[in-house]
């Protein structure tokens, strides 16, 4: 008798391993592109795509005046061996993304295409495959195309298959793998714990559970508290699906999380992860967040589009509430093509992203530039365009606030869309006026209470300086992007912002230096050079302490231009941060004076007198903190 039971457990066991989920990576090594050995992520722009040299084919004329970007745009052919199908089961190809289109086959025959390049997708392929050895193909297209968005872009667009791939085998009633690229379980998660499942079901009819979390923590970013639970349904098929409980709204005064209120301290972030560009793993994006959490921000905008779910993963479990953008940028088209492409990469990123309760709103856009007249508002077509994605979105996930980003203040139809309009704002770098001057325009054109600040910064080269800084605007496309100019623009910016309390939130521009292969600029070609932390992640600008010096808990006493070797001059310029009370400089070992840090944490002596040969000019504060900075004084 205690034999038979064993048996039949054991048999149970069986049956249901036979029957659950199996997923098994198919990134790494294994396949081949165009030939040559490659391992997933991958991409062909990893060193053309940052260069800024001609190389490659040009893009197409489009007559949208697109930046004449010279990396390879080309369609390659990837492929690798499958794993053998187990008899019974169904199986599925799963793609985090492919940039910009892909196509796949199984052992040569067509398995389905996706076009987008920053969604996943997922094809059924049981029919397509043999008992053995059998061969996925996938060709990548990054060339540029009409009826793909973005049509133009301040990035590159690298090209390949750049996140990871998978493998899962369910039983034949299986919880849905493919739609939308989404995982088939969509949670409505209620505060007061009750939490609404719908699972959508290949092979059988969908199904709605509602259960209940007694007494749940609520997710923030100083408890980013998450929970897990497995759905499984009879078949045996199971997926797991993380989630947290929080409240995200505006209120006529601000944004607030939990009922909560706090002004967002933000950075934008592009997937441009160093050196291997948009193919990172998963290690080279914790190591980003890990810099983004060491200056503090809570917040991060994901620019200008869905990025990794390791990356939404990463925001959960750290408190990092995140902006998650539609890829609408610069210019749209009218085409029906262009059209249903923007809807669906909109659906996409909702279905795909909805559970992560770090997500605290959807953009909708980013500087939108085709103009109509004033006068004739009615031929906004890419207005009507928004409005229809705006809608989708909204009827998708009713929970969360629509926002974009504007650079066009008289843009009334356009800044009517979201709920709440942010702009980006480059006050001191492309515009002349202040950041004060340009937010009571927006203010008063906007008609709102409330704005956010989607971008504002400037360019820093760390290995380029001047002192004394000359009193106007320095040329933004000129080969000269001093690091004290990054400095002083933030410090001007963040503290009007930091005043202001009309604005909801703000997200420098940017964490990182990204690629921008048509840039030729700030003495780097092919990068945009308007990060806090350099491209190849090596060096911390001085604005990166800037931030931490504002945000982070921890005490940060900095002082600037630590790269500038040397100078001519009789003098110079002394600028640090301090979070841990007041400053004293000492030159050469004799102070020179105390200051208070201003209310953005700012010291500066100017014209400070120095001696010939090497200066040791260190700051130092009552704990005995220290920050020390060496130049040298040439009279050549
Ligand atoms: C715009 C745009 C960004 C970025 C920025 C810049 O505001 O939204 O993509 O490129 O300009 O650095 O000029």
């Amino acid at each position: 008798m205690k034999g038979a039971v064993l048996f039949a457990i054991a048999l149970a066991s069986m049956m249901a391993s036979a029957h659950s989920r199996k997923t098994l990576s198919l990134s790494g090594p294994g396949w081949l592109c165009d030939g040559e050995e490659v391992c997933i992520p991958h991409t062909w722009n990893s060193l053309d795509g940052a260069d800024g040299s001609p190389a490659g084919e040009p893009p197409p004329a489009s007559g949208m005046s697109i930046a004449a970007d010279s990396y390879l745009r080309k369609a390659a052919r990837y492929s690798r061996r499958l794993p053998d199908p187990t008899p019974g089961m169904r199986q599925f190809v799963r793609f985090e993304a492919v940039s910009r289109k892909a196509e796949v086959y199984v052992n040569g025959r067509f398995a389905g295409s996706h076009v987008g390049a920053f969604t996943a997708f997922a094809f059924e392929v049981t029919d397509l495959l043999r008992s053995s050895d059998n061969v996925l193909e996938v060709v990548a297209d990054n060339r540029w195309d009409p009826d793909v968005a973005p049509l133009s872009a301040d990035y590159t667009l690298f090209g390949g298959i750049y996140r990871g791939v998978e493998w899962i085998e369910t039983p034949q009633v299986c919880i849905d793998p493919v739609t939308d690229g989404a995982c088939g379980v969509e949670l409505d998660v209620n505060t007061n714990g009750t939490v609404k499942a719908k699972i959508r079901i290949l092979g059988g009819p969908d199904e709605e559970r509602v259960f209940k979390v007694e007494n749940p923590e609520l997710w923030s970013p100083e408890s980013p508290k998450l929970y897990e639970r497995e759905f499984a349904i009879e078949s045996g098929d199971s997926v797991k699906v993380r989630f947290g409980f929080r409240t995200v709204e505006f209120r006529e005064d601000g944004f607030y999380l939990n009922g909560t209120k706090r002004k967002l301290r933000g950075v934008n972030r592009h997937q441009d992860a160093g050196l291997c560009g948009w193919a990172a793993k998963p290690e080279d994006e914790d190591r980003d967040f890990a810099l983004i959490a060491e200056t503090g921000a809570d917040a991060v905008r994901l620019a200008h589009y869905p990025q990794s779910p390791h990356v939404y993963d990463i925001c959960d479990e750290k408190g990092i509430l995140v902006w998650s953008e539609v890829p609408a940028i610069n210019w749209l088209s009218a085409s029906p093509k262009f059209k249903a492409n923007l809807l669906q990469q909109a659906r996409e990123m909702v279905a795909q992203n909805r559970n992560h309760p770090c997500v605290f709103a959807w953009s909708l856009f980013n500087e939108i530039y085709n103009d109509v007249p004033e006068d004739r508002a009615e031929e906004g077509w890419m207005e009507d365009i928004l409005e229809v994605v705006r809608g989708e979105i909204k009827r998708m996930d009713p929970s969360r606030p629509v926002v974009a980003a504007s650079d066009r203040p008289a843009r009334r139809r356009l800044n009517d869309l979201p709920d709440q309009l942010a702009f980006n704002a480059y006050p001191g770098w492309y515009g002349d006026t202040t950041i004060e001057e340009d937010m009571a325009n927006w203010f008063n054109a906007s008609g709102r209470d409330i704005l956010g600040i989607s971008e504002y910064g400037a360019g820093g080269n760390p290995f380029e300086h001047l002192d004394p800084l000359p009193a106007g605007r320095l040329d933004p496309g000129g080969p000269v992007h001093p690091e004290e100019t990054q400095v002083r623009l933030h410090a001007a910016d963040y503290s009007a912002i930091a005043q202001d309390g009309r604005i909801w939130g703000s997200f420098v521009w940017a964490m990182f230096d990204f690629a921008a292969d048509a840039r030729r600029e700030g003495g780097k070609n092919g990068i945009n050079d308007k990060g806090l932390v350099t491209r190849d992640r090596s060096v911390r600008k001085d604005a990166f302490y800037f931030y931490k010096a504002n945000w982070s808990k921890e005490p940060v006493l900095h002082v600037c231009s630590q790269r500038m070797a040397e100078t001519t001059n009789a003098a110079v310029t002394v600028v640090g941060f301090s979070s841990c009370g007041d400053v004293t400089l000492l030159v050469n070992g004799h102070p020179v004076g105390t200051q208070t840090p201003d209310q953005v944490k700012v010291v500066t002596w100017t014209g400070v007198p120095l001696a010939e040969g090497e200066n040791v000019i260190i700051l130092e504060t009552a704990d005995g903190a220290r920050a020390v900075r060496r130049i040298v004084r040439s009279t050549r």
